[in-house]
C-alpha cells in the first residue's frame, strides 16, 4: 500500500511532467533588429539581424528599430497563400505572429534596393510549398544579390 505521501509526490511527478511538456510547445517570440550597419560587418549597411529566421507555427518576430528610419514589410508573391501581409511603420518596432508554414520574404521599404531585405521560415509541413514561387520573383537592385544569400544560407542549412 502506498502512504499518502507517496501518492502525492506521484501525483506531483505526473503534474510536473505535464507542465514541462507543454512547456516545448509555448510560443516563441524572436528578435530582429533593424539597423545601419551589420554587427559582425561594419560595411554593410542597412541590414536585419538576423536576416534569415526560422520559426514554428505560431512563434512572433519582433523588429527592433533599433536604428532609425527602417520597417519591415512583406514582398508581393512571397508570402504563402493565404498569409496576411504587414508593412510597419518606420521606426517603430513590430510584432507579428506567424502560423502558416512557408517562407515569408519581407523588405525595408526605404532599403530594399539597397539589399534591405529578410527571409522567415516557418517550418511544419508545407513549408516549402511556396519556395519556388518566392524564389521567382523578380528583385531589384542589390535586394536581387540579399535574396540569393539567403536563399543559400536556408538550402546550406536545411
Ligand atoms: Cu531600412
Amino acid at each position: 500500500m502506498w502512504s499518502a505521501l507517496k501518492k502525492a509526490m506521484f501525483a506531483l511527478a505526473i503534474g510536473l511532467s505535464f507542465i514541462g511538456f507543454a512547456t516545448v510547445s509555448i510560443a516563441e517570440v524572436h528578435e530582429v533588429q533593424m539597423l545601419n550597419k551589420h554587427p559582425d560587418d561594419k560595411k554593410k549597411r542597412n541590414v536585419f539581424s538576423p536576416a534569415l529566421i526560422r520559426i514554428q507555427p505560431g512563434d512572433t518576430v519582433k523588429f527592433i528599430s533599433a536604428d532609425k528610419g527602417h520597417n519591415t514589410e512583406s514582398m508581393k508573391g512571397m508570402i504563402p497563400e493565404g498569409a496576411s501581409e504587414w508593412k510597419s511603420k518606420v521606426s517603430k518596432d513590430f510584432e507579428i505572429t506567424y502560423e502558416k508554414p512557408g517562407v515569408y520574404g519581407y523588405r525595408c521599404t526605404p532599403h530594399a534596393a539597397l539589399g534591405m531585405v529578410g527571409l522567415v521560415v516557418v517550418e511544419g509541413e508545407g513549408w516549402d510549398d511556396n519556395l519556388e514561387a518566392a524564389q521567382s520573383v523578380k528583385q531589384r537592385g542589390k535586394a536581387k544579390k540579399a535574396f540569393e544569400e539567403l536563399w543559400a544560407e536556408l538550402e546550406a542549412t536545411n
